[in-house]
């Protein structure tokens, strides 16, 4: 079972998304996702020019060996683009390796240690009577865990507050728009919203919250402490995550649940994070944490010290890495929510799949291997469309975390 093919498809179905598709010489196909929003060409590059001659006539059942020959054979360890590219190569072995088998991955992964993946969704809009409704909306639909993002009284426009309320797209523009920040008018505002979506939906109901790593350890800490009355499920990226050991100073201060981790790329990111039990949830996924292999070791250090699995799983993030997330979400003893942000049916049109939502839970099917593919010619009707992130600025102009 050799691999004989390997191409990279970059298409825009309402937004853009990168995937790796693998043939073998006995024609099994497997599919990775390697979408870095705003990066994803150099992603594109990073596998085309650099990777895929190196994956041509290499034994495709070798999963591990040529995860060890992409990570330590590029001699430059780690880093988003390179382990987004890795992630992509490992995603499509299991795929091919579980049709090989006849078996759906989280089968070969030890089988499912629950019946569905619970999942969160992104409940926003700018006022809090209309945020209501919207987690209304959700609970309606059957979730059983909400993220509720609002507008902030004073700023024109804040993070995780769309216009359409099903896909969310932050990359707005080709070259980055710019929002205005103010802590003091958030850190004011969060607690008032909470305090309304607790008392309208009662104890019942998981609640998260984003912060999208816009404060220091200590207002993240007067925010956790603000917020306990509330019982959030997580407070997340609380603070930007390079420095470990500035999640101390929150934890010493709050017992708000601590998620982090969409932006790691792999264990070293979150050792000290887990080993200290600084956080509750970590975030890696499977598209921007080394692919199903290396994502499957965070889970399980996470796992020696209480720590839950939490994974990303914005619109960003193709549905291969969904499907992908899936199954490792089934198969792993301390999974703890899943993030489930709605694809257009645009999107889902060029990635049939095998996953369902119902009742709360997302459910990956049974399709031998991940049970979600990529429709090429309909995807060569979506050219690339440059997009960026957005920035942010303090409100006297200073650069601030977006
Ligand atoms: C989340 C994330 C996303 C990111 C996005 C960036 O929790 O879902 O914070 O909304 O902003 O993935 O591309
Ligand atoms: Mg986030």
């Amino acid at each position: 079972m050799r691999i004989a093919e390997a191409r990279v498809v970059v298409t825009c179905p309402d937004r853009n998304f990168v995937t790796l598709k693998l043939v073998t010489d006995d024609g099994l196909t497997g599919v990775g996702d390697a979408t870095l929003n705003g990066r994803e060409l150099a992603v594109a590059a990073y596998l085309n020019e650099h990777v895929l001659p190196v994956l041509i006539g290499r034994d495709a059942a070798r999963i591990e060996d040529t995860w060890q020959f992409l990570y330590r054979g590029a001699y430059w360890r780690r880093g988003p683009v390179t382990m987004t590219a890795i992630a992509a190569v490992d995603t499509a072995l299991w795929d091919i390796k579980g049709k090989a088998a006849g078996l759906p991955v989280y089968q070969l992964l030890g089988g499912r240690c629950r019946d569905g993946v619970t999942v969160y969704g992104h409940a926003n809009a700018e006022t809090v009577d209309d945020v209501l409704a919207e987690v209304g909306r959700y609970v309606d639909m059957g979730y059983r865990a909400v993220r509720v993002q609002t507008g902030i009284p004073g700023l024109a426009s804040t993070y995780g507050v769309s216009g359409d309320k099903m896909f969310y797209e932050p990359a707005d523009a080709a070259l980055p728009s710019e929002n205005v920040w103010s802590t003091p008018a958030y850190l004011n505002h969060v607690p008032t919203v909470f305090e309304r979506v607790r008392a309208e939906f009662g104890p019942g109901l998981a609640l998260l919250h984003d912060v999208h790593h816009r404060l220091t350890p200590i207002e993240a800490a007067r925010l956790g402490r603000s917020l306990e009355p509330y019982a959030l499920t997580w407070m997340e990226d609380p603070v930007p995550a390079e420095l470990q050991e500035g999640f101390r100073l929150i934890r010493r201060h709050t017992t708000t649940p601590i998620a982090v981790g969409e932006v790691f790329n792999s264990i070293w990111d979150c050792q000290q994070l887990i080993s200290e039990q600084l956080i509750d949830y970590v975030r890696t996924t499977v598209v921007h944490a080394g692919g199903i292999s290396h994502l499957r070791r965070i889970f399980d250090l996470a796992a020696l010290y209480h720590v839950r699995s939490g994974s990303h799983g914005a619109t960003d993030l193709s549905p291969v890495c969904m499907a992908a997330a899936l199954h490792v979400d089934l198969s792993i003893p301390n999974f703890g929510l899943q993030e489930y942000m709605r694809h257009t049916p645009a999107t889902d049109a060029v990635f049939p799949h095998s996953y369902r939502f119902a009742d709360g839970y997302l459910h990956p099917g049974e399709e031998p291997g991940l049970g979600v593919d990529i429709d090429e010619d309909l995807a060569a009707q979506y050219p690339y469309r440059p997009a960026q992130l957005p920035v942010n600025r303090l409100v006297d102009g200073t650069m601030h975390n977006w």
